[in-house]
């Protein structure tokens, strides 16, 4: 089984005015789908095809000889969570677990927002912003490029790519523009919270 691109869980204009479909267009459409067919080409033949995605992250990133597949692969995974970060009419204060967890843990909602804003902004370069579970507990977390915490034995709850192909359309150098409207009507809670578990 080829690794494959999901399909968007949302309209490409759902998202609209906050992300265009013209920015899906090319973010999912175009980058996404490259990073599909390029892990594609580069497991065929070898003893990773037929493999599980997170498996051939982890077996990419244990092996220096193999950057390229970690970096493709991995911004499959990064895109595919992405997505699902994501929702018409999200944002704003999360409920549920996550929400009790932000207030005893991350100094409340508040403060979440402006830790996780902040992460974003100063990602020098490309990469992506993160919520995750460490040890048991939330913490915010940057990482460039590919990187993933999937690897770094973090368990990802949300995240924020603030690369700029997932602006530019929209905010052009305005990076903290976009996370805030992110923050504010974007951010799908209930995935984060089914992340928790
Ligand atoms: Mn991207």
């Amino acid at each position: 089984m080829p690794i494959t691109l999901p399909a968007l869980p949302f309209a490409p204009g759902a998202l609209e005015p906050h992300i265009s479909a013209r920015t899906f267009e090319f973010h999912h459409g175009k980058h996404h789908k490259a990073y599909v067919d390029n892990t594609n080409k580069l497991i065929e033949g070898t003893d990773l095809a037929g493999k599980e995605l997170e498996a051939i992250i982890k077996a990419a990133a244990a092996d220096p000889s193999k950057k390229g597949l970690f970096n493709n692969s991995a911004q499959v995974w990064n895109h595919s969570f992405f997505w699902q970060c994501l929702k018409p009419g999200g944002g704003g204060k999360p409920s549920g677990k996550i929400a009790a967890k932000i207030e005893a843990e991350l100094g409340g909602y508040d403060k979440f927002a402006a830790d996780f804003k902040n992460a974003g902004v100063t990602q020098f370069g490309s990469g992506w912003a993160w919520l995750v579970l460490k040890d048991g507990k939330l913490a915010i977390v940057q990482s460039a490029n590919a990187e993933t915490p999937l690897v770094q034995g973090l368990k990802p709850l949300l995240v924020a790519d603030v690369w700029e192909h997932a602006y530019y359309l929209d905010y052009q150098n305005r990076r903290p523009d976009f996370l805030q409207a992110f923050l504010d009507h974007l951010i799908n809670w209930d995935f984060a919270n089914a992340n928790l578990g």
